[in-house]
């Protein structure tokens, strides 16, 4: 009998509590209590597991073993990491090719309801490639912008062309370690057919493979989908949401849209806002139709429109259990198959869109860009009937939500620090230098059951805060921080270190701030190079006192992320199990894998990658780090003594003096 956990060891959030209560009275399984049903194979889990040919599985579970062909425990593991890195980078650079298809196709005026709506960024990318942008229009340019992006996808030889956007050392590194992608889909391959039975056998060597793999993916396919995805839907910039589960509307019809692609939830979001729609739903006896996000779609709008989020990773089917879901519309990317099954004990009708994934028992509406706003109506129609199969017996709302403020695009920082004649990175900069801010920390990645949901992120989250290190977050991450309040203003800056206040309150920015989705953690990488280049910090990434960490990862779409960060010079720390752990008891002989992505791409690329079980050791880890790289710099020690006498703590403290002291404390005498 599997050992059932208590609330708080299943969700820090209460509005998840609520639902995993509900879901236990009505009988009903989530993924929560079937990862209490499903203990984790400790073989496999370790990285341990070979299965690559119809000779095995080979479990090697003994010291020295080794598979039927012979393979090592090493060359297992190091396959096994390479190609959950190739599925990962698949997956991101798959979106980024419909992205692109979609640039052409909105060019060439053959995808109903698109229009180019950033032609700022438009311009600004097409000039990183050399496109003349001089007396052309935005659809010339998208035009040829298009065309490059998805010829990158199937280029065989020289070097993708994002790359170049990297700092001009980090460039140079790569090239010595020829580890540039020569283009996408090429090295996705390459990598299946190394860790093929009988093919490259050399751990480290399919190890730096995988390196090429992420690259492809950080600096090629998710940079490109993040610019169209901007360009097409606008760049984000600060914009009031709110987030969980109770965005959730009682008298409306409500539409939860879930997965990764911005393109068909925002026209969407459109057609929600059509009269036409908003009439058949007052005819269907609902109040109009309330929008609302799962995972990184949720990042996607709510970024840029402001479209509520109702949860991240876990809340999948939690919104579901609140009984009041008419449709949930999904798209690519970690949708749990469990949907299906769980709406029968409701209305909900699952709905699935992208030509890519369907689920057994769930209706299926194909997403065509050429009639984009046609079949999102369809889909808001399909939602609106189904209002009256809603069972008011069955609904639980639960009344918790955060508001939040998210949007800060790599463009926005920009100018958020130097408005828009100085844009500049300099003050922030200037912060590091001066210990007001001691580092940065990109917090990003998914919820995992395994784990108490939100409860690594939101640890972490907040000592770092209190010990000034800026944080930025993606994916479901920055959702767990939205649930908080920490996206918001000056809510929580009374947990912030001194420094850090004075800059937040200096700038009016949150603490946290949501870069968006997982494909958007590119835009850390685009952050980190202008950093660089503002100088300062060093010639190259890896001297920024910077770390990444993914305290709940879960998809190989982390792993592959990870890795593209560890490549561009960043330590990531990553939280839970590590797949390539070997059995506890026999590290020394299964732990060349798990050295060499640490000591040894360290040595290569300034970056590593570790898995840490506990928050405090990652916390330890993470200000080490900063504190390392800071001394490297010959920056000042942080010392939080030396901050926080300056903005708005000063006058609150000026405010509660009598007028004259006050007017000695600030101009140096009491005199009129
Ligand atoms: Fe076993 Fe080798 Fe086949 Fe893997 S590739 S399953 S180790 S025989
Ligand atoms: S959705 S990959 S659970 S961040 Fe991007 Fe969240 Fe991770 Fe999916």
């Amino acid at each position: 009998m599997a050992k059932k956990r208590e609330l708080n060891e299943y969700s820090t959030d209460p509005a998840a509590q609520q639902m995993i209560l509900r879901a236990e009275e009505l009988g009903i399984g989530t993924a929560f209590t079937r990862a209490d049903e499903m203990a984790p194979c400790n073989i496999g889990g370790a990285g341990m597991c070979c299965k690559q040919c119809g000779m095995g599985p080979c479990r090697l579970t003994k010291d020295g073993s080794v598979g039927i062909c012979g393979a090592t425990i090493d060359t297992i593991q190091a396959r096994n990491l390479t190609r959950a890195i190739a599925a990962g980078a698949a997956a991101h650079s798959d979106h980024g090719r419909d992205m692109a298809f979609l640039l052409k196709a909105t060019a060439n005026k053959e995808a109903e309801g698109y229009a180019i709506r950033d032609i700022a960024k438009l311009r600004m990318v097409a000039a990183y490639y050399d496109i003349p942008v001089q007396g052309r229009s935005p659809e010339e340019i998208a035009n040829d912008l298009a065309d490059l992006y998805i010829a990158q996808y199937g280029q065989q030889r020289g070097e993708i062309v994002p790359v170049r956007r990297a700092p001009a050392k980090r460039q140079q590194i790569w090239r010595e370690q020829d580890v540039v992608p020569r283009g996408i889909d090429r090295e996705v391959v390459e990598c299946l057919h190394r860790t093929h039975i009988g093919d490259d056998q050399d751990p480290e060597h399919i190890l730096n493979h995988a390196i090429r793999t992420a690259l492809a993916d950080g600096w090629g396919g998710s940079m490109m989908a993040t610019d169209i995805s901007d360009i097409l839907f606008g760049t984000p910039a600060p914009i009031l949401g709110q987030a969980n589960l109770g965005v959730i509307k009682q008298d409306m019809v409500n539409v939860v849209v879930h997965g990764h692609e911005p393109s068909l939830s925002e026209m969407i979001v459109a057609a929600s806002q059509d009269p036409e729609i908003i009439a058949y739903a007052k005819a269907a006896g609902a109040r109009g139709v309330n929008l609302s996000g799962i995972c990184c779609t949720a990042n996607e709008i709510l970024m840029r429109q402001g479209i509520p989020a109702a949860g991240n990773f876990l809340h999948q089917e939690l919104s579901i259990m609140t009984g009041a879901i008419e449709a949930m519309v999904v798209d690519v990317q970690c949708i749990m198959q469990a949907l299906v099954e769980l709406a029968t004990h409701f209305h909900t009708k699952i709905i699935t869109t992208s030509p890519k994934v369907r689920l057994k028992g769930a209706t299926h509406i194909e997403f065509e860009e050429e009639h984009a706003l046609t079949i999102a109506k369809q889909i808001l129609k399909t939602a609106i009937d189904n209002f009256k199969n809603r069972d008011t017996g069955k609904v639980q709302i639960p009344q918790v939500k955060e508001d939040l403020i998210p949007g800060f695009s790599h463009e926005y920082i920009n100018y958020m620090l130097g408005g828009s004649f100085r844009a500049s990175f300099r003050p922030l900069n200037d912060a590091i230098i001066s210990g007001r801010i001691r580092g940065v920390a990109a917090i990003v990645g998914c919820n995992n059951p395994r784990s108490s949901q939100d409860y690594l992120h939101n640890v972490v989250t907040k000592e770092l805060l209190k010990q000034d290190v800026l944080v930025v977050q993606t994916g479901c991450g920055a959702i767990a921080s939205a649930k908080l309040g920490l996206l918001l203003g000056e809510a929580g800056l009374s947990e912030v270190g001194p420094g850090l206040r004075e800059i937040c309150e200096t700038v009016g920015i949150p603490p946290v701030l949501h870069m968006g989705s997982c494909v958007d953690n590119t835009r850390i990488l685009t952050v980190l190079t202008q950093v660089v280049a503002e100088g300062g910090l060093g010639d190259d990434i890896d001297q920024v006192p910077a770390v990444g960490l993914a305290p709940e990862w879960m998809s190989e779409k982390a792993l592959a992320i990870a890795t593209y960060c560890v490549a561009s010079g960043a330590y990531v720390i990553f939280g839970g199990a590590s797949p390539v752990s070997g059995m506890p008891d026999r590290v020394s002989d299964s732990d060349l894998v798990l050295k060499y992505i640490s000591e040894g791409w360290e040595k290569k690329f300034g970056g590593k990658l570790e898995f840490m079980p506990t928050p405090e050791e990652m916390i330890q880890k993470t200000l080490e780090h900063i504190d390392k790289k800071r001394a490297a710099l010959g920056l000042p020690a942080y010392d939080p003594a030396r901050f926080g006498k300056s903005g708005d703590t000063r006058m609150s403290e000026l405010e509660k003096l009598p007028l004259a002291e006050r007017r000695a404390a600030i101009y140096g005498t009491a005199a009129d």
